[in-house]
C-alpha cells in the first residue's frame, strides 16, 4: 500500500513510518496540512492517515480539503484514517464529519491498526472494481453494437457541446451525412447477415477516413458516428471552410474502393455510398439547420445518380 502519513511530529512520523515499511508499506510523510494537500494533488495514495492537532490547518480541515479536491472525481476516494492520541468521542464524530473513515488512538495495538488498514483496503478495491465496470458500463451506453462506431445518442451529446463552442468562436461546423447505395436492394439480394458485415466494412472504412484526417491536421476533431441504420455521419468541428468537401470525396473513394460485390446496385456494381456535405458557420442558428442542410444536400446526391458527394 502506498500511504500518506500526516503528522506534526517528526518523531511520531520517523516511528510510525519505520512500522509501516516494516510491513512492506510505502510511506510518503507530510508534517503539515498543506503539505498532505500538495502530495495529494501530485500522487495516488491507497490510504491516508492524519493526525488530529496540528498547528495551523488541523486534521479535520486538511480531510474537509482533500475531500472537496476528490468531488470532481466521481469515483474517487482515498480511505482516511484519524489516528490521535486525544481518544474521545466528539473527535470521533468530528472525524466522520470531516469525511474520515474510521479513527484510531496512538495508543492502539498495531494489530487494530493493521485490522482496520485491511478493511478500508477491502472497500477501495470493492470501489475500484465498480468503477471499472462502470466505465465499461458508458463505453457500451455510447458505441453502436454492430459497428463499434459511436452510436446517435453519444454523437447528439457531443454535437452539441462542439456546436455550442462553434456559435461562442464565429468558427465553422460541418457535418457529413452518408448513407449507402440501394441497401435494401443488398439485404434483398445477399441476406441479412451479408448486409450487416457489408455495414461493418463501411463504419471501418469510414472510421479510417476519419483518422487519417485527424492525423493529417486536416480536421483535428473529426469523428464518425453511426446516425441509424445504412445511415452514418462525420462531424468536423474545427476545419477550414472547404475541408469538408475534400473528406466528402475521400469517403465517397473510399468505400467504392472496397470493392464490395452489389451487383443489383446500378451501374456501379459494388457497395457505394451517397453523402451531403454540409458546411455552417453558425452566427446564432440552431444545430438542426446543418442536419437538415446535410440532408438535403444527401438527398441531392440521390437524385444526380448515387456514388457522389453534394456539398
Ligand atoms: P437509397 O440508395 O435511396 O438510400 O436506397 P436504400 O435501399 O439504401 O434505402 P432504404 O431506406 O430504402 O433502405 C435502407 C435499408 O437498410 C433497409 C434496411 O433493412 C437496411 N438496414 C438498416 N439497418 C440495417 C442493419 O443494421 N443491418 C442490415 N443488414 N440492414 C439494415
Ligand atoms: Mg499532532
Ligand atoms: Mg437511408
Ligand atoms: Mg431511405
Ligand atoms: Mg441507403
Amino acid at each position: 500500500m502506498k500511504i500518506l502519513l500526516v503528522d506534526d511530529s517528526r518523531a511520531i512520523a520517523m516511528v510510525t513510518t519505520a512500522r509501516l515499511e516494516s510491513y512492506g508499506h510505502e510511506v510518503r510523510h507530510a508534517i503539515n496540512g498543506q503539505t498532505a494537500i500538495d502530495l495529494f494533488q501530485s500522487d495516488h495514495f491507497d490510504l491516508i492517515l492524519m493526525d488530529i492537532e496540528m498547528p495551523g490547518m488541523n486534521g479535520f480541515e486538511t480531510t474537509t480539503r482533500i475531500r472537496a479536491q476528490e468531488g470532481h472525481e466521481p469515483w474517487a476516494w482515498t480511505p482516511i484514517i484519524f489516528v490521535t492520541a486525544t481518544d474521545s468521542d466528539t473527535n470521533l464524530v468530528t472525524a466522520i464529519e470531516a469525511g474520515g473513515d474510521d479513527f484510531i488512538s496512538k495508543s492502539s495495538p498495531e494489530s487494530v491498526l493493521q485490522a482496520k488498514m485491511k478493511a478500508m483496503t477491502r472497500i477501495a478495491a470493492l470501489r475500484a472494481r465498480l468503477a471499472q465496470a462502470n466505465g465499461k458500463l458508458q463505453d457500451q451506453a455510447n458505441r453502436d453494437g454492430l459497428t463499434g462506431l459511436l452510436n446517435r445518442r453519444a454523437m447528439d451529446l457531443r454535437v452539441d457541446s462542439l456546436w455550442e463552442e462553434a456559435v461562442r468562436l464565429g468558427k465553422p461546423f460541418s457535418l457529413l451525412m452518408i448513407d449507402v447505395d440501394n441497401f435494401k436492394k443488398y439485404n434483398d439480394h445477399y441476406g441479412h447477415q451479408a448486409g450487416d458485415e457489408c455495414l461493418c466494412a463501411v463504419a471501418a472504412c469510414i472510421e479510417r477516413v476519419a483518422v487519417q484526417a485527424n492525423e493529417d491536421q486536416m480536421a483535428p476533431g473529426v469523428f464518425a458516428a453511426r446516425y441509424g441504420g445504412e445511415e452514418f455521419s462525420l462531424v468536423i468541428p474545427d476545419a477550414a471552410a472547404g475541408v469538408h468537401v475534400g473528406i466528402a470525396m475521400a469517403v465517397v473513394e473510399a468505400i467504392a474502393a472496397l470493392a464490395i460485390e452489389h451487383t443489383s446496385n446500378e451501374a456501379w456494381g459494388v457497395v457505394t455510398v451517397s453523402v451531403g456535405a454540409a458546411c455552417v458557420t453558425p452566427a446564432n442558428g440552431l444545430v438542426k439547420q446543418v442536419f437538415r442542410l446535410a440532408d438535403e444536400l444527401l438527398y441531392q446526391a440521390k437524385d444526380a445518380g448515387r456514388n457522389r458527394h453534394e456539398s
